[in-house]
């Protein structure tokens, strides 16, 4: 049986990370087989791109390179860590995916559809995710959130950018959550992180068959 795959979206400190990890132990606690991981990265492969793009040293070579370099990330990771899961039959949670690029490289960047849409097929094709929350808070919160957190390190190649930029973010991931209905659930992230983590486990539980609650309404075998 091929498991369940959820991703999770949003602007920088939106409680991305906090949350795929505090759904992991949630489905791991109801004994559900789960891989949580993150882009760009996840794979070694992919993990020496991440270094590459996040120090900001690919920025001079411009939106593209830096699309396809994502891309090439994600093929790595796909082929290394995700899909072998998903076919094991685990549930896989991702921490940013396609939508990132969508909205980064693709909106904010003004990198041609074409070239995102063809990089998409090569590289998930029919492996999408099921499943994905967008969290949602104002840029001057989770950029706040993002600084407390790093201390005294500096900011990454995309926190860097202006609140602007990250308040522009947001409305992208809130348009693209109105484009794919189906699967996109937007998170008030500004919520305590309980209440954040109660609304996600609702959903999955509502939206994903064999989710725990399904499992526990289900007959018990004769
Ligand atoms: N990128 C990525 C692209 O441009 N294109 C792509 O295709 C992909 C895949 C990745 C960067 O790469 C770009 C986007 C990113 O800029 P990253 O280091 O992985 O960078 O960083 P982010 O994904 O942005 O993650 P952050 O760590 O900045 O934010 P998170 O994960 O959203 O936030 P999190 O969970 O670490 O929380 C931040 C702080 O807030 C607190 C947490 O405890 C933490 O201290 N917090 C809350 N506080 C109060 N109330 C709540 N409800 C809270 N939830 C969390």
């Amino acid at each position: 049986m091929r498991g369940h795959f959820i991703t999770f979206e949003g602007g920088e400190g939106s409680g991305k990370s906090t949350h795929a990890a505090t759904l992991a132990q949630r489905l791991k606690a109801s004994g559900i087989d789960i891989v949580l991981t993150r882009e760009p990265g996840g794979s070694p492969g992919a993990e020496i791109i991440r270094h590459i793009l996040l120090s900001g040293i690919a920025k001079p070579l411009g939106a593209e390179t830096e699309t396809i370099l994502f891309a090439a990330a994600r093929d790595d990771h796909m082929r290394s860590t995700i899909l072998p899961a998903l076919e094991a039959g685990q549930w896989v949670i991702c921490d940013r995916f396609i939508d990132s690029t969508r909205v980064y490289q693709g909106i904010l960047g003004k990198v041609d559809g074409k070239l995102i849409r063809g990089l998409e097929r090569v590289t998930v094709g029919a492996a999408m995710p099921e499943l994905t929350f967008i969290l949602d808070v104002p840029a001057t919160i989770g950029l706040a959130r993002a600084k407390t957190r790093r201390g005294a390190g500096a900011a990454d190649r995309f926190e860097a950018e202006s609140v602007e930029y990250h308040e522009h973010l947001r409305q992208a991931y809130l348009a693209l959550a109105k484009l794919e209905p189906k699967r996109c659930v937007v998170i008030d992230g500004r919520a305590p992180r309980d209440v954040v983590a109660d609304r996600i486990w609702a959903a999955v539980n509502q939206r994903l068959s064999g989710a725990p609650a399904a499992r526990a309404a289900e007959p018990a075998a004769p």
